[in-house]
């Protein structure tokens, strides 16, 4: 009980150290635990365990391989800036081996990497950053003379836990699209069995440094899905906690970069947005710690659906999404012509039961009945001809 008591209350001296390690002040490290334990949706308290853990636990010595990718994941674990994330990270584990980050090089690289997994047989985590490409066996990609597949399955032999981090690792990312030439790879493919995966590309730190943390927590790696995503990460579709979703309901829709649906913040789904197809928690989370709305469509791109094996890379930018939980209804129900009466919810129902939509679709176009871009132009224009019309005057 009183061990329990120790874990979610930790005192002002448990918390000491960690406030000179990290320069951070007592109260930021707290909210930053709590926002960490959020995004892992745990329960309440969970924040003061989270912190504890991270200010006692060893750090787990980490194993980084790089194979066929651009560094986008290392970049965007370095690239947060407040409460520097990468600090947080690099505090939190021990990254013995990182190709990129290291100051060695050649032997002595390799003899940091052989001494991280001899000092931490069977507790080290060994992320993959990156896809393998095994036509040929394996030539094209080599380092210190080894191939990818070789390597991984070397340095997976003896980790507590392997993480496939970004599209590339988890399910061959940009190098696998057609005609892969050189047959790259998922990390799971190599190894032939699961391993956790942090799809994005580049993945949202975040989502890294929680799984870490939850390691640290529990001692063991967060919930998967069939894919290996954790799913607090990845269990809804990024249209679902999208900011332009009212939008969408109402039927306001950029059609063109730069128009004018686009500069007032209209949905992108006829730009192509794959929201609708793609599973993440990038509009809950936001990229780079730098505010709100910093995600591919806070900043008004379409997203790509990155995340997801399929859609990212392989459908074209411009195709519209194939929906997921919710068919847009075959058309807008009376938002335009009848301005100010809408739509009833039984002649929007029956629409958009014709449509063969989700009755929560049904639900969400009378709640969110309003003009169309289009009809909006239409009600502009029909102003602007009245004030140039004495007659109107
Ligand atoms: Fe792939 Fe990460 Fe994209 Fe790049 O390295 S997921 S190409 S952001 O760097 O692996
Ligand atoms: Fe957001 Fe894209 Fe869905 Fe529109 S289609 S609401 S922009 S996720
Ligand atoms: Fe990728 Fe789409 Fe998120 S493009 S970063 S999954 S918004």
């Amino acid at each position: 009980m009183s061990d329990m008591n120790e874990i979610f209350n930790p005192g002002r001296d448990a918390l000491r150290g960690i406030e000179q390690r990290l320069g951070m002040s007592r109260r930021d490290y707290l909210q930053f635990c709590a926002t960490l334990a959020a995004t892992l949706g745990l329960p309440k308290g969970a924040d003061a365990a989270v912190a504890k853990a991270i200010e006692t636990a060893k750090r787990p010595s980490v194993i980084w391989l790089h194979f066929q990718e651009c560094t986008g994941c290392s970049e965007s674990l370095l690239r947060a800036e407040h409460p520097t994330l990468e600090k947080l990270i690099l505090d939190v584990i021990s990254l013995d081996y990182h190709e990129t980050l290291m100051a060695a090089a050649g032997h002595q690289a390799e003899a940091a990497r052989k001494d991280a997994m001899k000092a931490n047989k069977g507790k080290y985590v060994l992320v993959v950053e990156g896809a393998i490409p095994v036509k040929n066996n394996g030539i094209y990609c080599k380092i210190g003379g080894h191939t990818a597949i070789d390597l991984v399955k070397e340095c997976a032999a003896d980790a507590a836990a392997v993480i496939a981090i970004g599209s590339c690792a988890s399910w061959g990312g940009m190098p696998s699209t057609h005609p892969n030439p050189t047959g790259a790879s998922s990390v799971a493919e190599v190894l032939g069995k699961p391993v956790l995966t942090i799809p994005g590309c580049p993945p949202n730190p975040y989502n890294f440094l929680a799984t870490v943390v939850h390691f640290l927590t529990f001692g063991k790696l967060p919930d998967v899905d069939k894919l290996g995503r954790p799913k607090f990460a990845y269990s809804r579709l990024i249209h679902e906690n999208c900011e332009r979703r009212a939008h969408f309901d109402a039927g306001r829709f950029a059609v063109q970069f730069g128009d004018e649906g686009h500069r007032k913040g209209y949905c992108l789904y006829k730009l192509g947005c794959k929201g609708p197809e793609t599973y993440a928690n990038c509009p809950t989370i936001g990229f780079g710690d730098v505010g709100e709305n910093n995600w591919p469509v806070g900043c008004g791109h379409p997203c790509i659906g990155c995340t997801e094996k399929g859609v990212g890379f392989t459908k074209p930018i411009h195709q519209v999404a194939t929906m997921l939980n919710v068919t847009p209804p075959l058309q807008y129900a009376r938002i335009v012509e009848e301005q100010g009466k809408g739509a009833s919810f039984a002649s929007a129902a029956a629409l958009t039961a014709l449509a063969g939509a989700a009755a929560g679709a049904a639900v969400m176009l009378t709640r969110n009945l309003g003009l169309s871009h289009a009809a909006e132009e239409a009600e502009r224009a029909k102003a602007q001809d009245k004030s140039k019309d004495p007659a109107q005057v």
